[in-house]
Protein backbone atom coordinates (compact mmCIF):
# COMPACT_ATOMS: atom_id res chain seq x y z
CA UNK A 1 0.00 0.00 0.00
CA UNK A 2 1.29 3.46 -0.79
CA UNK A 3 -1.23 5.62 0.22
CA UNK A 4 -4.06 5.72 2.39
CA UNK A 5 -7.07 8.03 2.65
CA UNK A 6 -10.21 7.91 5.12
CA UNK A 7 -12.61 9.83 3.58
CA UNK A 8 -12.74 13.01 5.90
CA UNK A 9 -16.47 13.25 5.28
CA UNK A 10 -17.06 9.97 6.57
CA UNK A 11 -16.29 11.04 10.07
CA UNK A 12 -17.84 14.32 9.74
CA UNK A 13 -21.35 12.54 8.17
CA UNK A 14 -20.83 10.05 11.25
CA UNK A 15 -19.95 12.81 13.94
CA UNK A 16 -22.91 14.74 12.17
CA UNK A 17 -25.80 12.09 12.57
CA UNK A 18 -24.59 11.10 16.03
CA UNK A 19 -24.83 14.96 17.06
CA UNK A 20 -28.24 14.96 16.24
CA UNK A 21 -28.96 11.45 18.28
CA UNK A 22 -27.62 12.56 21.10
CA UNK A 23 -29.34 15.96 21.16
CA UNK A 24 -32.49 14.11 20.39
CA UNK A 25 -31.37 11.64 23.47
CA UNK A 26 -30.98 14.57 25.95
CA UNK A 27 -27.33 13.50 27.68
CA UNK A 28 -24.71 13.58 26.16
CA UNK A 29 -23.73 9.61 25.68
CA UNK A 30 -19.95 10.80 26.59
CA UNK A 31 -20.84 12.10 30.15
CA UNK A 32 -21.43 8.86 31.98
CA UNK A 33 -21.76 6.17 29.40
CA UNK A 34 -24.78 4.54 30.29
CA UNK A 35 -26.29 4.75 27.20
CA UNK A 36 -24.53 2.86 24.60
CA UNK A 37 -24.61 3.59 21.44
CA UNK A 38 -22.96 1.95 18.24
CA UNK A 39 -20.80 4.04 15.23
CA UNK A 40 -19.17 3.11 12.47
CA UNK A 41 -16.06 5.06 10.97
CA UNK A 42 -13.73 4.32 8.32
CA UNK A 43 -12.27 0.51 8.54
CA UNK A 44 -13.93 -0.05 11.61
CA UNK A 45 -16.80 -2.37 12.29
CA UNK A 46 -19.61 -1.34 14.17
CA UNK A 47 -17.96 -0.05 17.74
CA UNK A 48 -19.54 1.94 21.01
CA UNK A 49 -19.27 4.96 20.65
CA UNK A 50 -17.88 7.57 23.67
CA UNK A 51 -16.98 10.67 21.72
CA UNK A 52 -16.98 11.37 18.01
CA UNK A 53 -14.45 14.41 17.87
CA UNK A 54 -11.83 12.78 18.40
CA UNK A 55 -13.40 9.68 17.82
CA UNK A 56 -13.35 7.31 21.43
CA UNK A 57 -14.91 4.04 20.42
CA UNK A 58 -15.19 0.87 22.24
CA UNK A 59 -14.84 -2.77 21.14
CA UNK A 60 -18.37 -5.20 22.32
CA UNK A 61 -17.60 -7.49 24.74
CA UNK A 62 -18.48 -10.45 21.99
CA UNK A 63 -14.96 -9.54 20.29
CA UNK A 64 -13.04 -10.94 22.94
CA UNK A 65 -14.13 -14.64 22.78
CA UNK A 66 -11.58 -14.32 20.16
CA UNK A 67 -8.01 -14.81 21.08
CA UNK A 68 -6.98 -12.12 19.07
CA UNK A 69 -8.51 -9.20 17.76
CA UNK A 70 -9.47 -8.54 14.39
CA UNK A 71 -7.96 -4.87 13.08
CA UNK A 72 -11.67 -3.36 12.29
CA UNK A 73 -12.39 -4.21 16.01
CA UNK A 74 -9.92 -2.89 18.12
CA UNK A 75 -10.59 0.39 19.95
CA UNK A 76 -9.84 3.49 18.87
CA UNK A 77 -9.11 6.52 21.44
CA UNK A 78 -7.18 9.95 20.02
CA UNK A 79 -7.38 13.13 22.59
CA UNK A 80 -6.90 15.74 19.75
CA UNK A 81 -9.69 16.34 16.93
CA UNK A 82 -7.17 17.31 14.45
CA UNK A 83 -6.20 13.61 13.33
CA UNK A 84 -4.67 12.17 10.65
CA UNK A 85 -7.09 11.09 7.84
CA UNK A 86 -4.65 10.66 4.79
CA UNK A 87 -0.90 9.73 4.83
CA UNK A 88 1.02 9.18 1.61
CA UNK A 89 3.69 7.17 2.11
CA UNK A 90 5.62 8.62 -1.10
CA UNK A 91 5.94 11.53 1.20
CA UNK A 92 5.93 10.33 5.08
CA UNK A 93 9.09 10.21 6.84
CA UNK A 94 9.55 8.98 10.48
CA UNK A 95 11.90 11.84 11.53
CA UNK A 96 14.52 10.87 14.39
CA UNK A 97 17.10 13.02 15.78
CA UNK A 98 17.58 15.59 18.93
CA UNK A 99 20.71 14.40 21.07
CA UNK A 100 22.02 11.91 18.34
CA UNK A 101 25.40 11.68 16.19
CA UNK A 102 22.61 11.57 12.79
CA UNK A 103 19.61 12.72 12.02
CA UNK A 104 17.32 10.48 10.17
CA UNK A 105 14.52 10.49 7.93
CA UNK A 106 13.12 6.56 7.68
CA UNK A 107 10.67 6.32 4.56
CA UNK A 108 8.69 2.88 5.30
CA UNK A 109 10.88 1.38 3.03
CA UNK A 110 13.90 2.60 5.65
CA UNK A 111 12.02 1.63 8.45
CA UNK A 112 10.60 -2.10 6.25
CA UNK A 113 14.88 -2.45 6.07
CA UNK A 114 15.33 -2.99 9.92
CA UNK A 115 15.04 -6.76 11.14
CA UNK A 116 11.30 -7.56 11.46
CA UNK A 117 9.71 -7.92 15.00
CA UNK A 118 6.37 -9.83 15.50
CA UNK A 119 4.75 -10.85 18.77
CA UNK A 120 1.29 -10.70 20.36
CA UNK A 121 0.29 -7.79 23.22
CA UNK A 122 -2.40 -6.69 24.76
CA UNK A 123 -3.14 -3.04 23.86
CA UNK A 124 -5.23 -1.23 26.78
CA UNK A 125 -6.08 1.90 27.58
CA UNK A 126 -5.03 3.24 31.49
CA UNK A 127 -8.72 4.25 31.74
CA UNK A 128 -10.36 0.92 30.65
CA UNK A 129 -12.96 0.02 33.50
CA UNK A 130 -13.29 3.75 34.27
CA UNK A 131 -17.10 3.88 34.22
CA UNK A 132 -16.92 1.32 37.36
CA UNK A 133 -14.80 3.97 39.73
CA UNK A 134 -16.84 5.00 43.11
CA UNK A 135 -17.00 7.73 43.30
CA UNK A 136 -17.20 8.63 40.03
CA UNK A 137 -14.35 10.35 38.02
CA UNK A 138 -14.24 12.64 35.18
CA UNK A 139 -12.60 11.32 31.45
CA UNK A 140 -14.16 8.82 29.07
CA UNK A 141 -16.23 6.89 30.59
CA UNK A 142 -14.90 3.21 29.45
CA UNK A 143 -16.10 0.00 30.18
CA UNK A 144 -14.37 -3.03 29.73
CA UNK A 145 -13.85 -2.65 26.05
CA UNK A 146 -10.79 -0.30 25.67
CA UNK A 147 -8.61 -3.19 25.08
CA UNK A 148 -7.23 -5.81 22.63
CA UNK A 149 -4.99 -8.63 21.79
CA UNK A 150 -2.93 -8.05 18.38
CA UNK A 151 -0.11 -9.37 16.63
CA UNK A 152 2.20 -6.53 16.09
CA UNK A 153 5.11 -6.62 13.68
CA UNK A 154 7.59 -3.67 13.13
CA UNK A 155 11.19 -2.61 13.59
CA UNK A 156 12.93 -2.94 17.12
CA UNK A 157 13.04 1.27 18.35
CA UNK A 158 16.45 0.27 19.74
CA UNK A 159 18.17 -0.60 16.09
CA UNK A 160 16.47 2.69 15.06
CA UNK A 161 18.06 4.85 17.60
CA UNK A 162 21.45 2.70 17.05
CA UNK A 163 21.20 3.66 13.53
CA UNK A 164 21.06 7.58 14.75
CA UNK A 165 23.50 6.99 17.73
CA UNK A 166 22.24 8.30 21.03
CA UNK A 167 24.73 10.57 22.02
CA UNK A 168 26.13 9.52 25.93
CA UNK A 169 24.30 11.87 28.57
CA UNK A 170 21.29 10.93 26.66
CA UNK A 171 17.87 10.98 29.67
CA UNK A 172 14.63 10.42 27.40
CA UNK A 173 13.33 9.48 24.26
CA UNK A 174 9.91 11.41 23.07
CA UNK A 175 7.21 10.48 20.90
CA UNK A 176 4.87 12.67 18.86
CA UNK A 177 2.68 11.84 15.94
CA UNK A 178 0.82 13.25 13.18
CA UNK A 179 -2.52 14.57 14.83
CA UNK A 180 -2.43 18.01 16.31
CA UNK A 181 -4.30 20.24 18.73
CA UNK A 182 -7.19 22.26 18.04
CA UNK A 183 -6.07 25.33 19.79
CA UNK A 184 -2.92 26.55 20.26
CA UNK A 185 -3.50 26.81 24.28
CA UNK A 186 -4.05 22.62 23.94
CA UNK A 187 -0.76 20.99 24.23
CA UNK A 188 0.02 18.64 21.35
CA UNK A 189 0.11 14.99 22.78
CA UNK A 190 3.86 13.83 23.20
CA UNK A 191 5.03 11.40 25.31
CA UNK A 192 8.53 10.39 26.31
CA UNK A 193 9.99 7.08 27.94
CA UNK A 194 13.06 7.23 29.69
CA UNK A 195 15.87 5.86 27.70
CA UNK A 196 17.19 2.76 29.56
CA UNK A 197 13.46 1.74 29.44
CA UNK A 198 13.51 2.99 24.72
CA UNK A 199 16.36 0.80 24.77
CA UNK A 200 14.41 -2.48 26.15
CA UNK A 201 14.48 -5.38 23.14
CA UNK A 202 10.95 -5.56 22.95
CA UNK A 203 9.49 -1.99 22.25
CA UNK A 204 8.96 -1.63 18.53
CA UNK A 205 7.88 0.91 15.94
CA UNK A 206 5.09 -1.31 14.46
CA UNK A 207 3.69 -1.18 10.71
CA UNK A 208 1.76 -3.92 10.78
CA UNK A 209 -1.09 -5.49 12.99
CA UNK A 210 -2.49 -8.95 12.58
CA UNK A 211 -0.40 -9.23 9.19
CA UNK A 212 -2.18 -6.44 7.76
CA UNK A 213 -1.22 -2.82 7.37
CA UNK A 214 -2.67 -0.63 10.63
CA UNK A 215 -6.67 1.07 10.02
CA UNK A 216 -5.94 4.64 10.30
CA UNK A 217 -7.58 5.34 13.40
CA UNK A 218 -5.02 3.17 15.16
CA UNK A 219 -1.85 4.61 13.76
CA UNK A 220 -1.43 4.16 10.23
CA UNK A 221 1.31 4.05 9.11
CA UNK A 222 3.29 3.24 12.12
CA UNK A 223 2.91 3.12 16.02
CA UNK A 224 5.49 2.92 19.07
CA UNK A 225 4.47 -0.25 20.70
CA UNK A 226 5.20 -0.58 24.38
CA UNK A 227 4.31 -4.34 25.42
CA UNK A 228 3.71 -4.55 28.65
CA UNK A 229 3.16 -1.01 29.02
CA UNK A 230 -0.52 1.48 29.03
CA UNK A 231 -1.33 2.07 25.38
CA UNK A 232 -1.00 5.93 26.64
CA UNK A 233 2.62 5.37 25.42
CA UNK A 234 1.96 3.68 22.60
CA UNK A 235 2.07 7.04 20.39
CA UNK A 236 0.55 6.37 17.04
CA UNK A 237 0.69 8.26 13.08
CA UNK A 238 4.56 8.20 14.66
CA UNK A 239 6.74 11.23 12.81
CA UNK A 240 8.92 12.18 15.40
CA UNK A 241 11.42 10.54 17.57
CA UNK A 242 13.76 12.77 19.73
CA UNK A 243 16.59 11.68 22.01
CA UNK A 244 16.65 14.10 24.85
CA UNK A 245 19.60 15.23 27.24
CA UNK A 246 17.20 16.41 29.82
CA UNK A 247 14.09 14.74 31.28
CA UNK A 248 10.93 15.57 28.98
CA UNK A 249 8.83 18.35 30.36
CA UNK A 250 5.76 17.97 28.07
CA UNK A 251 2.08 18.19 29.64
CA UNK A 252 1.30 14.40 28.78
CA UNK A 253 3.86 13.15 31.18
CA UNK A 254 4.67 15.92 33.62
CA UNK A 255 1.17 16.46 33.74
CA UNK A 256 -1.22 13.82 32.39
CA UNK A 257 -1.01 10.11 32.98
CA UNK A 258 -0.07 9.95 36.39
CA UNK A 259 -0.69 7.80 39.49
CA UNK A 260 -0.09 7.73 42.78
CA UNK A 261 2.99 7.04 44.11
CA UNK A 262 1.74 4.38 46.19
CA UNK A 263 2.69 0.30 46.17
CA UNK A 264 -1.06 0.41 44.70
CA UNK A 265 -0.89 3.39 42.84
CA UNK A 266 -4.48 4.04 44.31
CA UNK A 267 -5.55 6.51 47.30
CA UNK A 268 -8.24 6.51 49.71
CA UNK A 269 -10.96 6.84 47.40
CA UNK A 270 -12.12 10.72 46.84
CA UNK A 271 -8.86 11.59 48.45
CA UNK A 272 -6.05 13.98 46.23
CA UNK A 273 -2.76 11.94 46.34
CA UNK A 274 0.59 13.52 47.35
CA UNK A 275 3.29 12.32 45.13
CA UNK A 276 2.69 11.19 41.81
CA UNK A 277 4.40 9.09 39.11
CA UNK A 278 4.00 8.56 35.23
CA UNK A 279 1.80 5.35 34.43
CA UNK A 280 3.75 2.72 33.36
CA UNK A 281 3.14 -1.42 33.39
CA UNK A 282 -0.44 -2.72 33.36
CA UNK A 283 -1.58 -4.12 36.45
CA UNK A 284 -3.35 -7.71 35.96
CA UNK A 285 -6.65 -8.64 35.01
CA UNK A 286 -9.25 -10.97 34.63
CA UNK A 287 -12.65 -10.89 31.87
CA UNK A 288 -15.73 -12.96 32.26
CA UNK A 289 -16.77 -13.14 28.39
CA UNK A 290 -19.03 -15.96 28.42
CA UNK A 291 -21.63 -15.28 30.25
CA UNK A 292 -22.66 -11.65 30.07
CA UNK A 293 -24.12 -9.97 32.55
CA UNK A 294 -27.95 -11.38 33.24
CA UNK A 295 -27.78 -14.10 30.59
CA UNK A 296 -30.15 -16.51 30.80
CA UNK A 297 -28.30 -20.20 31.00
CA UNK A 298 -30.00 -23.76 30.52
CA UNK A 299 -29.98 -25.58 33.54
CA UNK A 300 -28.70 -29.03 32.91
CA UNK A 301 -26.38 -28.17 30.18
CA UNK A 302 -22.91 -28.52 30.08
CA UNK A 303 -21.71 -24.68 29.58
CA UNK A 304 -18.80 -23.31 28.96
CA UNK A 305 -17.84 -20.08 31.30
CA UNK A 306 -15.04 -18.30 29.22
CA UNK A 307 -12.80 -15.00 29.54
CA UNK A 308 -9.58 -13.44 29.44
CA UNK A 309 -6.39 -12.78 31.82
CA UNK A 310 -3.49 -10.67 31.09
CA UNK A 311 -0.93 -9.07 33.65
CA UNK A 312 2.13 -6.27 32.75
CA UNK A 313 4.58 -8.65 30.32
CA UNK A 314 4.79 -11.78 33.24
CA UNK A 315 2.11 -13.89 31.74
CA UNK A 316 -0.59 -15.60 33.27
CA UNK A 317 -0.35 -18.60 35.81
CA UNK A 318 -3.12 -19.45 37.08
CA UNK A 319 -6.94 -18.06 37.04
CA UNK A 320 -9.64 -19.12 39.22
CA UNK A 321 -13.43 -18.86 39.07
CA UNK A 322 -16.04 -18.81 41.30
CA UNK A 323 -19.62 -19.75 41.05
CA UNK A 324 -20.68 -18.86 44.56
CA UNK A 325 -19.81 -15.03 44.68
CA UNK A 326 -16.62 -16.50 46.43
CA UNK A 327 -17.26 -18.78 48.55
CA UNK A 328 -15.28 -21.49 46.56
CA UNK A 329 -13.14 -21.27 43.88
CA UNK A 330 -12.39 -23.66 40.88
CA UNK A 331 -9.41 -23.60 38.56
CA UNK A 332 -9.51 -22.92 35.02
CA UNK A 333 -7.73 -24.28 31.93
CA UNK A 334 -5.59 -21.44 30.53
CA UNK A 335 -6.00 -21.57 26.35
CA UNK A 336 -2.70 -21.59 23.84
CA UNK A 337 0.29 -20.02 25.23
CA UNK A 338 0.89 -16.68 22.69
CA UNK A 339 3.72 -15.54 24.91
CA UNK A 340 4.11 -12.98 28.11
CA UNK A 341 2.32 -9.95 26.45
CA UNK A 342 -0.36 -11.82 25.62
CA UNK A 343 -3.56 -12.64 27.25
CA UNK A 344 -4.75 -16.12 27.55
CA UNK A 345 -8.27 -17.58 27.23
CA UNK A 346 -9.75 -19.42 30.26
CA UNK A 347 -12.15 -21.83 30.20
CA UNK A 348 -14.43 -23.25 33.15
CA UNK A 349 -16.77 -25.84 32.18
CA UNK A 350 -19.67 -25.72 34.26
CA UNK A 351 -23.30 -27.59 34.30
CA UNK A 352 -25.69 -25.79 36.18
CA UNK A 353 -28.68 -26.16 38.37
CA UNK A 354 -31.16 -24.35 38.07
CA UNK A 355 -31.19 -21.03 40.37
CA UNK A 356 -29.23 -17.46 40.64
CA UNK A 357 -25.43 -17.34 40.50
CA UNK A 358 -22.87 -14.70 40.85
CA UNK A 359 -20.06 -15.71 39.17
CA UNK A 360 -15.91 -14.26 39.17
CA UNK A 361 -13.01 -14.51 38.26
CA UNK A 362 -9.46 -13.89 39.38
CA UNK A 363 -5.87 -14.01 37.75
CA UNK A 364 -2.24 -14.26 39.04
CA UNK A 365 0.58 -13.50 37.38
CA UNK A 366 4.05 -15.52 37.31
CA UNK A 367 5.30 -13.14 39.63
CA UNK A 368 2.16 -13.44 41.86
CA UNK A 369 0.44 -10.10 41.15
CA UNK A 370 -3.21 -10.30 41.35
CA UNK A 371 -6.34 -8.59 41.42
CA UNK A 372 -8.70 -7.12 44.47
CA UNK A 373 -11.82 -7.84 45.31
CA UNK A 374 -12.52 -4.05 45.77
CA UNK A 375 -11.72 -1.43 43.13
CA UNK A 376 -8.34 0.44 44.15
CA UNK A 377 -9.17 4.58 43.16
CA UNK A 378 -7.28 7.29 42.41
CA UNK A 379 -8.33 10.01 40.68
CA UNK A 380 -7.84 9.72 37.39
CA UNK A 381 -9.82 6.58 36.98
CA UNK A 382 -6.75 4.46 36.06
CA UNK A 383 -5.29 0.60 36.57
CA UNK A 384 -8.97 -1.24 36.67
CA UNK A 385 -8.61 -4.54 37.76
CA UNK A 386 -11.32 -5.34 40.70
CA UNK A 387 -12.13 -9.01 40.13
CA UNK A 388 -15.80 -8.84 38.66
CA UNK A 389 -18.90 -9.92 39.76
CA UNK A 390 -21.37 -11.34 36.89
CA UNK A 391 -25.41 -12.34 37.88
CA UNK A 392 -26.89 -15.24 36.23
CA UNK A 393 -29.70 -16.59 35.89
CA UNK A 394 -29.82 -20.87 35.35
CA UNK A 395 -33.66 -21.82 34.41
N1 LIG B 1 -0.73 10.18 18.14
C1 LIG B 1 -1.46 9.73 19.16
N2 LIG B 1 -1.14 8.53 19.70
C2 LIG B 1 -1.85 8.04 20.73
C3 LIG B 1 -2.93 8.76 21.31
C4 LIG B 1 -3.26 10.01 20.73
O1 LIG B 1 -4.20 10.71 21.14
N3 LIG B 1 -2.50 10.46 19.66
N4 LIG B 1 -3.61 8.25 22.38
C5 LIG B 1 -2.94 7.20 23.17
C6 LIG B 1 -3.85 6.49 24.05
S1 LIG B 1 -4.21 7.23 25.55
C7 LIG B 1 -4.34 5.26 23.78
S2 LIG B 1 -5.36 4.44 24.85
C8 LIG B 1 -3.99 4.58 22.51
C9 LIG B 1 -5.21 4.10 21.77
O2 LIG B 1 -4.82 3.34 20.65
P1 LIG B 1 -5.89 2.84 19.61
O3 LIG B 1 -6.71 4.02 19.20
O4 LIG B 1 -5.13 2.21 18.50
O5 LIG B 1 -6.73 1.82 20.33
O6 LIG B 1 -3.24 5.40 21.63
C10 LIG B 1 -2.26 6.18 22.26
N5 LIG B 1 -1.50 6.84 21.23
MO1 LIG C 1 -5.55 5.81 26.81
Amino acid sequence: MLQKKVNRRDFLKTAGTLTAAAALGGIPASLFGEEKRMAKFPEKTDLILLTSRPPQLETPLSFFKQLITPNDAVFVRWHLSRIPTSVDLRTWRLKVGGNTERELQLSMEDLKSFEKVSYTAVIQCSGNGRSFFEPRVLGGQWGNGAMANVTWSGARLKDILDKAGVKPGSVDVSFDGLDSPPLPSVPDLVKSLPLDKALEDDIIVAYEMNASYLPMLNGFPARLVVPGWYATYWVKSLSQITVLPRQFQGFWVKSAYRIPDTPCGCVAPGSVPGKTVPINRMTTRSLIVEPSNGKRIKANGLYQIMGVAFSGGYSIKEVVVSIDGGKSWGEALLGPDKGRYSWVQWFYPWKPKAGKYTLMAKATNSIGESQPFEGLWNPAGYLWNKVQKIEVVVE
